[in-house]
């Protein structure tokens, strides 16, 4: 039998196991952990060998065994590509399984490229589609998550029986001290979750995919990218620090903020590059890295900004250069290919063969080294799973949020009537809004955070069913991450009109002060919202009230599909669709806040649910998937919202009289008051975060060991 499944776990999910060590498939063994903790039962998984024996040559030149992965070098992602398209066109799920184990076996193949082709061949083979649930990614490729001294410890406990053993604590951000004020961000940058979804999001949106109609494949790289920086922000101001400062390539560039990561690939046996603090950003001139293709041994910045410039010049006049002597208009959607840039750029030798955001990558990850001189590796920003937890990070893709927003600034701001995409919903006023945490003696508007600890189990991860039989089981990893009470949102709704009509409830977040402590004018705040829900509701004529909790938010997935298969749990082996994994980590949903409460801006926006529907797009069927739609979409669907993406943020605000001078031209509406005045159908409210740094920490209660374990601080 190909795979066997006695208990849900799939050959698919043992074939994640251990792929550093490259067991090879045939004796690989489904040390099922039911009942949280324990585990029973050895089972040996046979596979048959594919009918024809795989070419991997290229592949091996492109992506070598020892090379430390990277989804942003050219090279690695054309090796990934040409191992996807292998695994892709077996027709049987028995003939995709055999080919994928081959090249796990092969000693040609990079484990990291491996996972990568095989997670991405899982989204989308016709076999595996409907049926596979990706495991947790920090149990696959822990070394990509923790750093060596926590591994370390990890594999230390590999080597004794399971009663023996204890669990890892990284209780603390140990990349850098707090004397260095980007430390304070440490736990989002570091944070498993938001790492996860990162790759994740870039798995199922990848760059050489084909075009499918409606996907807007370009406009949400925009969307969910510009996310995350509006939620860094936010976290910045929690902290006290200041919105971060988008990176620039012109005039002698630096980055001034240094990174020392602490990782250490355990495939290649190489460590990940670091990098100094004030290290200036130069051409690169790395003849002779194996890792990187020609076209990047010397290239230099000022190509970068030839490129950059031609992306300008397409926003300035509206037109893409089409490289055959025709131009065509200038979208979202365009533009986000273009920059990123995917295969679908429409002119990649004008705009950049590798986009400007690509390569913007490369040249960071590779600062500290630039000449090759001391045969250093990339550093975290050249991955998906690792970029995130670089400063720097921010500061490049605010960068090329930077770039979006200029081209949305050459759009017609939304008016309240009228114009493209009105604001103003005839009949339907929000009437109030409030959010109440679920917590006994909860007040309302009042939102709590804390810190908390979470258990994983590394030993998926780790190599130690080769060494001893006897000493299976888990290896747990206690980590601290932030967390918040769940809360309710309750909306009422005036619905006029004497017919039901269905809304799409959009809710937003935004910081109401700057960091100078002012309230921020509306065309800066606008770029501050962040989503924080999306769902749809009937209204009766007359008053309603919607109630939502907010855990079930359209940009989050829960703790469970982020860090747990849901096989293993659930016992049911076709119940999840492998893209209900990705999304934005619910525990990071709202910002930390501050310990007297930080003042947000709550916004509820309703708009109707008739115009904003898609053809094709169905809903959600899947009731043990909880699908991020704002941040994912569905797969092989088009994207299921017909209102640009971050709407109405995403364009400046419309004009009002200037009270200054009231018959002179209009002004920008100041703030936001002006703007939600002019809207029945959204309303603003204050809402307080307040972070506790008093409350004890707690561990998530499941998903742990069965008894206490002696702690080793990892
Ligand atoms: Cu996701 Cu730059 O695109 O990291």
């Amino acid at each position: 039998p190909l795979y066997f499944s006695p208990r849900g776990r799939g050959a698919t999910q043992v074939m994640f196991s251990v792929p550093q060590d490259a067991i090879p498939c045939n004796e690989l063994r489904d040390a099922s952990r039911v009942n949280q903790g324990g585990f029973s039962g050895v089972q040996m998984v046979a596979v048959q060998a594919p009918t024809t024996m795989p070419n991997l040559n290229r592949v091996a030149q492109m992506c070598p065994r020892t090379a430390l992965y990277n989804y942003f070098n050219p090279l690695h992602r054309s090796a990934t590509k040409e191992l996807l398209d292998m695994f892709r066109n077996q027709g049987t799920l028995d003939q995709f399984l055999s080919m994928a184990c081959v090249c796990r076996d092969s000693p040609m193949v990079n484990c990291k490229l491996w996972i990568n082709a095989f997670s991405a061949a899982l989204l989308t083979h016709p076999q595996t589609v409907n049926s596979f649930q990706l495991p947790a990614l920090c149990e696959v490729m822990p070394d990509n998550f923790f750093s060596a001294f926590a591994l370390r410890q990890a594999f230390r406990q590999t080597g004794l029986p399971a009663a023996d053993r204890g669990i890892i604590t990284v209780d603390n951000f140990r990349t850098g001290r707090n004397t260095n004020p980007e430390n304070r961000l440490a736990y989002f940058r570091e944070d498993m979750g938001i790492n996860t979804h990162h790759w994740h999001w870039h798995l199922v949106y990848r760059l050489d995919d084909a075009q499918q109609p409606g996907r807007r494949k370009g406009e949400l790289f925009y969307y969910m990218h510009h996310a995350m920086i509006a939620r860094y922000d936010s976290e910045r101001l929690s902290n006290g620090l200041t919105r971060v400062r988008a990176m620039s390539i012109d005039d002698n560039p630096v980055v001034k903020e240094g990174y020392f990561g602490k990782l250490y690939d355990t495939n290649s046996g190489q460590n990940w590059g670091t990098r100094q603090n004030d290290t200036p950003l130069r051409n690169l001139n790395r003849t002779g890295d194996p890792n990187l293709p020609p076209s990047f041994h010397q290239l230099t910045l000022n190509q970068l900004r030839i490129w950059r410039d031609r992306v300008m010049e397409a926003i300035d006049t509206g037109l893409v250069n089409m490289g055959t002597g025709t131009r065509t208009p200038l979208n979202i959607d365009i533009l986000g290919d273009m920059l990123e840039a995917s295969a679908l750029s429409p002119n990649p030798q004008f705009y950049g063969p590798d986009g400007v955001h690509n390569v913007g990558h490369v040249f960071i990850s590779h600062s500290h080294d630039p000449e090759y001189k001391h045969l250093e590796n990339s550093g975290p920003m050249g991955d998906t799973t690792t970029a995130m937890r670089d400063p720097i990070f921010y500061r490049w893709h605010k960068y090329i949020d930077v770039i979006f927003d200029y081209y949305k600034q050459t759009l017609q701001p939304y008016q309240d009537r009228g114009g493209e995409f009105p604001l103003a919903w005839q009949g339907v006023d929000v009437t109030s809004v409030q959010v109440q945490s679920t917590t006994f003696g909860s007040q309302p508007n009042i939102l709590q955070t804390f810190f908390m600890d979470s258990n994983v189990d590394l030993s998926r991860g780790l190599d130690f069913t080769r060494t001893n039989m006897n000493q299976l089981g888990p290896i747990w990893l206690r980590f601290r991450h932030l967390n918040h009470d769940p809360f309710n949102y309750t909306i009422q709704v005036r619905n006029s009109s004497n017919a039901q009509v269905r809304a799409t409830v959009r809710i937003y977040l935004a910081p109401r002060n700057t960091e100078h402590g002012e309230q921020f004018e509306m065309t800066h705040q606008r770029k501050m919202f962040f989503e924080l829900d999306k769902f749809q509701e009937n209204l009766n004529p007359g008053d309603n009230t919607i109630r939502r909790i907010s855990t079930l938010s359209g940009v989050t997935v829960p703790w469970e599909q982020t860090f747990r298969d849901l096989e293993r749990n659930m016992e049911l082996p076709t119940a999840a669709q492998s893209i209900c994994g990705c999304g934005w980590p619910q525990h990071m949903l709202i910002p930390r806040g501050t310990p007297t409460g930080m003042i947000f801006d709550l916004v509820v926006f309703l708009t109707n649910a008739t115009e904003d529907a898609v053809p094709g797009a169905t809903p959600p069927q899947n009731p043990n998937c909880r699908e991020s739609l704002s941040f994912c979409g569905r797969l092989n669907q088009p994207y299921p919202d017909a209102k640009p993406m971050g709407y109405p943020f995403d364009r400046n605000p419309f004009t009002v009289p200037d009270p200054a001078n009231p018959t002179g031209p209009q002004v920008p509406a100041r703030n936001l008051e002006e703007y939600v005045n002019r809207i029945p159908n959204m309303t603003a409210i204050q809402i307080r975060i307040v972070h506790d740094a008093n409350r004890p920490v707690v561990v998530r209660p499941d998903n742990g060991p069965t008894k206490p374990m002696r702690e080793i601080s990892g």
